[in-house]
């Protein structure tokens, strides 16, 4: 049984540890059925995508990734999104994904979208009838957002993309795409706006799918001439990168959660094995070398789960930016998933590396975490600048006595 005691914990309210148990129900009772085997799913991702979307949908999991818009975060709780994945990816990746994508396609929409625009996308998402996915990447601007060149260009009724975007997660699945593309109002980070894109809109091409060690639907998209209304913008032009961060903000302690649930896994696999396999006529568990390394695992497991959980208490009980606190908690979280998932292969030795083993798959599914929604590399040049800014604000402070 994995260690729930964290739910003890005073982040959280009955609001949270009951949504958590719902989706601790979902993933025993519903997942099996809607996922398949896991060599089917990777398999079929987009088709498991689409059907495990449809499935959290229809038991009422997905309102917590797009609430109705309305209050602080507009209305996402970052406990109950953590709670989630972290759950979800103990279970399955894919499931976490899927949930995931729901939540990141349409936070853009739900933090900043109008009466309408709210309207007429979150109840679709939230019942599992349209899939999201959000879409900045481009092969010359990964880390570096600002470098952005897809244009959106005014045009009569609204405005005209031009350009590529790639590493885009439900690419082909979904069903709209939150756009961000570079509009001009100022140069760098000031000149980029987000556009609500339907995924029929003439002048959108799906373009070719990326093919990686744990199968996830991704791909490019390439825009020529693609028209989009003027009421399909969100939030002011030019304010597309702040719109980005801000959602980034919500969804890098989420990732943290995810890493965490896929750690979580790995040292459940680990201690099962250690305490049944033998050797030199005992158990594994019985050595000492096997025992640090538990003892190692399980003290990183606590640790970045308290950074996860600060990081999202912060943002719902706080409110404001938490970028040192998201990126903290995303850092560590995924780092430490790693080497704790590195360290349950090694536990399990040649089993450990034969496909279909939890551990194998945990191996594979966690690479990318350290990469996606912020390299670890940007994640300290987040956190430093946070604390350096601090530093300097307190310094002003001071002269100023
Ligand atoms: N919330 C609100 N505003 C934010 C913000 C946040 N989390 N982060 C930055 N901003 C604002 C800043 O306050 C600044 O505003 P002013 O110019 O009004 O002061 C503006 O946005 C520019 O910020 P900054 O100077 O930090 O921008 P940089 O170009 O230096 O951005 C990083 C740097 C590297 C942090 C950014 O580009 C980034 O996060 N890159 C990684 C992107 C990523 O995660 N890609 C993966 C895509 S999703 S799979």
């Amino acid at each position: 049984m994995p260690d729930r005691s964290f739910l003890d914990w005073p982040f959280f309210g009955v609001e949270q540890r009951d949504a958590a148990q719902s989706f601790e129900r979902w993933a025993a009772e519903r997942l099996p059925t809607a996922l398949g085997s896991d060599e089917d799913a990777e398999r079929d991702v987009r088709g498991s995508v689409r059907r495990l979307v449809g499935a959290l949908g229809e038991a009422g999991l997905l309102h917590h990734a797009a609430p109705d818009g309305e209050g602080p975060s507009g209305g996402l709780d970052v406990r109950t999104l953590c709670l989630a994945r972290e759950t979800l990816a103990r279970a399955s990746g894919l499931a976490d994904f899927a949930f995931a994508m729901q939540g990141l396609g349409s936070a853009p929409i739900s933090l900043y979208g109008t009466a309408a625009q709210k309207r007429r996308y979150l109840p679709r998402v939230s019942a599992g009838a349209a899939v999201a996915a959000f879409a900045l990447s481009e092969a010359e601007a990964g880390s570096d957002v600002a470098a952005m060149t897809t244009s959106a260009r005014p045009c009569p009724g609204g405005f005209r993309l031009d350009g590529s975007k790639t590493w885009i997660s439900n690419a082909g699945v979904a069903d709209f795409y939150v756009v961000f593309a570079r509009s001009g109002e100022g140069g760098g980070t000031k000149g980029i706006s987000a556009f609500i894109v339907d995924a029929d809109s003439p002048g959108l091409d799906i373009g070719r799918n990326i093919d990686i060690i744990a199968p996830h639907p991704l791909g490019t998209l390439g825009f020529e001439n693609c028209r989009v209304s003027a009421d399909q913008l969100l939030g002011e032009p030019g304010g597309g990168f702040k719109i980005a961060m801000a959602t980034l903000d919500i969804f890098r302690s989420t990732v943290g959660a995810a890493a965490l649930g896929f750690a979580r896994r790995a040292l459940d696999e680990a201690v099962a094995r250690a305490l049944t396999r033998r050797l030199f006529g005992q158990a594994l568990a019985e050595l000492q070398l096997i025992q640090a390394k538990i003892a190692d695992m399980a003290l990183a497991v606590d640790a970045a789960a308290l950074l996860v959980y600060r990081a999202a208490w912060s943002k719902d009980c706080r409110g404001g930016r938490i970028s040192r606190e998201a990126s903290m908690a995303k850092l560590y979280a995924t780092e430490e998933a790693q080497r704790i998932i590195d360290e349950a292969v090694q536990i399990f030795g040649g089993l450990g590396v034969v496909r279909g083993m939890a551990v194998e798959r945990l191996y594979r599914e966690i690479r990318a975490l350290r990469i996606y929604e912020g390299a670890s590399e940007v994640q300290k040049l987040i956190i430093a600048g946070q604390v350096l800014q601090a530093a300097r604000a307190g310094a002003a402070g001071d002269s100023r006595r």
